[in-house]
């Protein structure tokens, strides 16, 4: 194992970090037991492993990039993801989408999978103790193309769709129950429209409808939650998006669902940081998507943005941990899809330890005595803390590269596997 921080540097550090009243051995300790569900869908460009093969067309997100080296089987799918676990510390999930069964040589239709159908990746993550996460495919289908799946106007299709979904719910409870670790299955569905609709009821009317049905079986919650994602727009809903926040918001806490916040799917000026201390006043919890919004891309890589950083501070500050399910969420194919993985998991990871270690005893002593001044200045003090001396720290606990040394291990594995795959 490389060696980026020393046990000299983390003493010190650590030393610093008391001094301001940090206790940093237990924010690593908190760190440690955060498991990120880590979203398969970055390794292949959003493709699955469908007979009939996905376009994106009327989904509202899109790829971009034709960097080399893609997973194009479910065998290259698990050896990039190893090899993304091995560069993020910790001990975290996989999220998957139902695309990416392994279906055999015949066509398995969107209505027609089953537990069957996920049957190796349940035995995999065994293997590599990983806990399972689960979401609905209603895109990439030709009975998706136009751009409505749950609110269609036509009953057949809503009702293939909902009999997706249904047995999306039922393969996430079978891997709950089989990875003794409830599963978090979410559903986001593309329905809305490029130019303002008329009548923006009837498909809201459609939408509700159609979640009573999907959610009228109920699973253990041991095994199963479910989760409703929102959006504001995309790709060809520029107008009209059908579940919109204040829809799923409405709809999950009248059926006791969570809502999941992916940070690309609101207005750029709008905190979704904000919104934690208000949900969880009503919700038992919640589930992030934690992507990074660019222009109309709500997909970017994440890095450790301001916003990643105060979305993460108020997770720490509601005392939340145990009650906010984190999952990534993003695309790129302009590079290395393992690189990807890994910065946009250790970014997520560096803002939650950032957070851990905000000198919270002094904000809140200051705040309650209605000392601004005070409270202003241990947080801009908190910035010159000697961070990465604790990340290189928790790196070398976790076993995983520290410092600089992740980039070279990627840059090594993108070489022999643009060489072995190619575009
Ligand atoms: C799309 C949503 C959704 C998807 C994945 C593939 O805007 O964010 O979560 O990214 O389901
Ligand atoms: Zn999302």
């Amino acid at each position: 194992m490389p060696t980026g921080g020393t046990d000299k540097a983390y003493e010190e550090a650590r030393a610093r970090y008391a001094e301001a009243g940090v206790d940093t051995e237990a924010a690593l300790s908190s760190l440690e037991r955060v498991p990120l569900s880590l979203h398969c869908w970055q390794g292949d460009d959003v493709r699955g492993f469908e007979r009939r093969g996905a376009t994106l067309a009327g989904s509202g997100i899109q790829v971009t990039g034709s960097h080399p080296g893609r997973a194009r089987s479910v065998g290259e799918l698990r050896t990039d993801l190893v090899k993304a676990f091995s560069l993020i510390p910790g001990r975290h999930r996989l999220n998957l989408h139902a695309m990416y069964g392994e279906f055999g040589a015949g066509e398995v239709d969107r209505d027609e999978i089953g537990p069957e159908h996920y049957q190796g990746w349940v035995e995999w993550a065994a293997e590599q103790e990983l806990g399972l996460d689960f979401n609905a495919t209603c895109f990439a289908h030709p009975k998706a193309e136009s751009g409505f799946t749950l609110s269609h106007r036509e009953k057949a299709i809503r009702s293939f769709w909902v009999e997706h979904v249904k047995r999306c719910r039922e393969i996430g409870a079978f891997m709950g129950r089989a990875r003794e670790s409830a599963c978090v299955h979410n559903l986001w569905i593309p329905d809305g429209s490029k130019d303002m609709p008329v009548d923006r009821f009837w498909r809201r009317a459609a939408l509700l409808e159609a979640l009573d049905e999907i959610y009228a079986l109920r699973h253990d919650p041991r095994h199963l939650r479910d989760s409703l994602e929102s959006k504001l727009f995309g790709i060809g809903s520029e107008s009209f998006v059908v579940g919109s926040h204040d829809f799923y918001l409405a709809y999950a806490l009248r059926a006791g669902k969570m809502v999941c916040l992916d940070l690309g799917h609101f207005h750029p000026t709008e905190s979704v940081a904000d919104k934690v201390s208000a949900l969880l006043q009503f919700f038992e919890g919640i589930l992030l998507h934690v992507s990074r919004g660019v222009r109309w891309d709500s997909d970017h890589v994440v890095i450790v943005t301001d916003e990643l950083q105060e979305l993460m501070r108020e997770v720490i500050r509601c005392r939340a941990l145990a009650r906010v399910h984190i999952a990534l969420d993003f695309f790129d194919a302009a590079m290395s899809r393992v690189g990807a993985w890994a910065i946009g998991a250790r970014a997520t990871l560096v803002a939650l330890l950032r957070a851990l270690l905000e000198p919270a005893k002094r904000l809140e002593e200051a705040e309650r005595a209605g000392d601004a001044f005070t409270r202003l200045a241990w947080l801009e003090e908190s910035k010159a803390l000697p961070f990465g001396d604790i990340w290189d720290h928790l790196c070398m606990r976790c076993e995983v590269p520290p410092g600089r040394h992740w980039i070279a291990e990627v840059q090594e594995y993108d070489r022999t596997i643009a060489a072995e795959r190619g575009r």
